[in-house]
């Protein structure tokens, strides 16, 4: 029988066993179910194969919080090089691939940049052949959907399990129980597969679901106390409810700590027996097992695996904490003070007193030994892990792992040179940068499958698909007209494709002739997204006083979530939304400016975003961004960057020439350089910038009452308790920023200038694959071997 003809014939027992339907009578969501059901049946076999394959030998794991992996379908086809014959069947029973594809909802687990390269690192390790797995937490609700009520973000529960999830498969015999202070929890594993490109490789995704240990109390029942009955329910099943909605600051609830120490020890309970299981030891766990924290959100993994070592293994201190350090590593993502990670010991002592009394162990330890390594005694709070009533998870990561890594070479070096430079002299052997990257399986071959094509056609081969900097290869015809003049078509019809997009969710018409500027990431003050409303506004404002003003059209483009209790985020959502609603409405301007903000922006509205883009805004605060992954996506679809000296940018620049990108702004130095800035002064002196910024008090605009601009604008001038004015250099890089922006403008008037410098930077972004990424983790950290 033909693959086809098999496909088909399992789609039809799933439609029958599942919704008790035939596939012809099945609606899309249910066409999809039985679509992924079906390919589940040819994977597993595969996937077992591979985890026999990698027996006996030293693996890798990646413990994070979050996952944001999107969609499965479309990339799993791809990978299983499966997707023309599956659009082919489907098109034979008249159903069009798209619509399936729609049908999926986005697996959401994550927040932002730091669960996105989670699920890139897992594309990338597969691809490989290298073994790592991930394991975090099966959270019932991800990140919240967004939605604008009059210019608003009013968030909604994000229920993605609702009609049943394809891929994973329960393991409910490999069960464990994490124990707490106040009862034990099941951690019951949801495996996923991650299929590397080629379906050579297919290694695990392990999401741990609570689930209580006795769900239902059967004598409450009887007494009629029937909350009580399924109250241990409601508590452990909490645990797995919600992914916390914020990137940047602890929550600090009992709840997130719950997680944490949750799927922690639900994944070194379960590696520590499956390896007994072998082996009898845990004496060579380090040899086999190599552990990567992704961020503090996991470092309770430290005193977790002593806690195994030594009370339940009986093993001595010493030998269990060699085996700590050798196996576990940490990355850290972020500079800001108030992301790095602290619990308070109240918090600890209560939920997990025992772990709490192992990290003071743990903490004297290193006294001790900063002593002896000659450290002075008045200089031991610097390191002390437990300080002033919290626990410092940052600095129990360095101590308790053999690797500490930054992910751009700019922030490597910020930790070194000065956040973390006390511990860097301490143990320099444990620093090292990893540059992020993202995969171009997701990021080109899937999101823009018709630049694509082109490449392959014009290298003669999809070798890049597997190896990025073949793309250095078509340097070569940067300056051959017709095959810009492809790629400007190709850009053209992206851009076509997401308009339509846009129209049919957002109901907005946007102009495809022009620039396409687009921002979207996180909504935070350090991304500077007011930087670019203002700019807009005083764009908008020129524009008005002089209509001939010698633009191009453009349509300035936002995605952003705002965590739900950052009213200064919100505040920002709502007042790039008053602006839209202003320049959008006005006749007179005659269409030269539009400004959209896009509602839910997610991992399958990126996909439609990045491929559309003219220019990429890149515009943090330098020293604020570690790295980000959006500029790398973007300038894998051929978009300039408009950026500040921060993060990659920096090496974004390095691979494909400053002259092919806008750089303005205060660089790190210049900002540490900053005496006496008065932002009062300050935008009094540029012209337009007062009459932007005062627009959020002058009454330009509503907002609702809130209050929210009013905030907004004293932030900027008069500060507040916990920061000066203007402490992300808004104002102060303004002019930079508008005259950056009038370069970008003048560029893209010669048009195959424009589009060389758009070619440039694909050619160049070889540097910037996941692949690259996890062959130096691999290598220089985990120390794996491919299969
Ligand atoms: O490393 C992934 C990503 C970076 O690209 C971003 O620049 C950075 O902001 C983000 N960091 C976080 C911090 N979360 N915590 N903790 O999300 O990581």
């Amino acid at each position: 029988m033909k693959n086809k003809e098999v496909l088909l014939e399992r789609m039809e027992r799933y439609a029958l066993t599942t919704f008790g339907k035939r596939v012809d009578d099945l609606n899309n969501n249910e066409k999809y179910v039985v679509l992924a059901k079906a390919l589940m049946e040819e994977i597993v076999p595969q996937w077992l194969k591979s985890q026999e394959k990698f027996a006996g030998k030293k693996q890798a794991y990646y413990l994070s919080a979050e996952f944001l992996m999107g969609r499965a379908l479309t990339n799993n086809l791809i990978n299983m090089q499966r997707k023309k014959e599956v659009e082919e069947l489907l098109a034979e029973l008249g159903v069009d691939y798209n619509q399936i594809e729609d049908a999926e909802e986005d697996a959401a687990l994550g927040n932002g940049g730091l669960g996105r390269l989670a699920a890139c690192f897992l594309d990338s390790a597969a691809t490989l052949d290298y073994p790592l797995h991930g394991y975090g937490i099966r959270y019932q609700y991800g990140i919240f959907k967004q939605k604008f009520i009059d210019g608003f973000q009013v968030e909604e529960g994000d229920n993605w399990l609702e009609y049943g999830e394809p891929w994973s498969i329960r393991k409910g015999l490999e069960s464990v129980i994490v124990s707490f202070a106040d009862g034990d929890v099941k951690a019951v594993p949801y495996d996923t597969p991650v299929i590397g490109y080629g379906q050579k490789t297919i290694n695990t995704l392990r999401l741990w679901q609570a689930e209580a240990v006795k769900e239902f109390d059967f004598q409450a029942f009887n007494e009629q106390e029937y909350d009580l009955a399924v109250k241990a329910k409601n508590d452990a099943e909490n645990i797995s409810k919600v992914l916390y909605p914020n990137d940047s600051t602890d929550e600090g609830k009992l709840l997130r700590l719950k997680q944490q120490y949750f799927f922690v020890s639900a994944s070194l309970q379960d590696l520590v027996r499956k390896h007994k299981a072998k082996y009898n030891t845990l004496e060579n766990f380090h040899k086999l097992h190599a552990i990567q924290l992704n961020d503090t959100h996991p470092a309770v993994a430290i005193p977790e695996m002593m806690r195994i070592l030594t009370k339940v293994e009986g093993l001595e201190w010493s030998k269990a904490w060699e085996i700590v350090v050798n196996t576990f590593a940490y990355t850290n993502h972020t500079l800001l003070a108030e992301a790095l990670e602290q619990w308070s010991i109240k918090l600890y002592k209560k939920l997990l007193p025992e772990i709490y009394t192992i990290i003071e162990k743990i903490d004297g330890q290193l006294k001790k030994e900063l002593l002896a390594k000659g450290v002075e005694a008045k200089e031991l709070d610097k390191y002390a892990i437990i300080h002033n009533g919290n626990i410092k998870m940052a600095w129990l990561s360095i101590y308790g792992t053999k690797s500490t890594n930054g992910v751009a070479q700019l922030h490597t070096n910020l930790l070194i040179n000065q956040e973390l430079n006390h511990w860097y002299k301490i143990y320099p052997e444990r620093f090292n940068n990893k540059t992020n990257g993202i995969t171009q399986r997701r990021w080109l071959l899937q999101s823009n499958p018709e630049l694509s094509n082109f490449i392959t056609e014009l290298l003669g081969s999809d070798a890049w698909i597997t190896n990025l900097t073949e793309l250095k290869k078509l340097e070569k015809f940067a300056d051959d007209q017709s095959v810009l003049q492809r790629f400007m078509e190709i850009k053209k019809m992206k851009k076509e494709q997401l308009a339509a997009y846009i129209k049919r969710v957002e109901g907005i018409d946007i102009d495809t002739n022009s620039i396409f500027d687009i921002q979207i990431k996180r909504l935070h003050e350090y991304k500077r997204q007011l930087l670019k409303a203002f700019y807009i506004l005083d764009l908008y404002y020129r524009l008005k006083e002089n209509p001939d003003l010698d633009i191009i059209p453009r349509t300035f483009i936002f995605g952003a979530k705002a965590a739900p209790g950052y009213f200064r985020a919100k505040g920002i959502i709502k007042f790039i939304n008053e602006i839209a609603k202003l320049v959008n409405n006005d006749k007179e301007i005659s269409g030269k400016i539009k400004v959209v903000f896009v509602q839910n922006y997610r991992v399958s509205y990126a996909e439609k975003l990045f491929p559309a883009a003219d220019v990429s805004e890149q515009i943090s605060t330098a020293g604020k961004e570690a790295s980000g992954t959006g500029n790398m996506k973007f300038m894998l679809n051929g978009a300039p960057t408009i950026g500040t000296y921060d993060g990659a940018n920096v090496e974004i620049v390095e691979e494909a020439g400053e002259e092919n990108n806008f750089i303005f702004g205060l660089r790190v130095e210049d900002i540490a350089a900053l005496k006496d800035y008065n932002p009062k002064e300050e935008y009094k002196k540029i012209k337009g910038l007062q009459r932007v910024v005062d627009s959020l008090v002058d009454g330009t605009f509503d907002d609702g009452k809130t209050g929210m601009f009013k905030e907004l604008h004293d932030a900027l001038l008069i500060g507040a308790s916990w920061h000066k004015p203007d402490h992300y250099y808004v104002i102060k890089d303004f002019e930079s920023y508008r005259e950056a922006q009038q370069r970008v403008n003048d560029a893209y008037k010669d048009r195959l200038g424009w589009a060389r410098k758009c070619w440039i930077n694909l050619a160049n972004s070889g540097k910037f694959s996941s692949d690259r990424t996890i062959d130096q983790y691999a290598k220089e950290i985990w120390e794996i071997e491919k299969a």
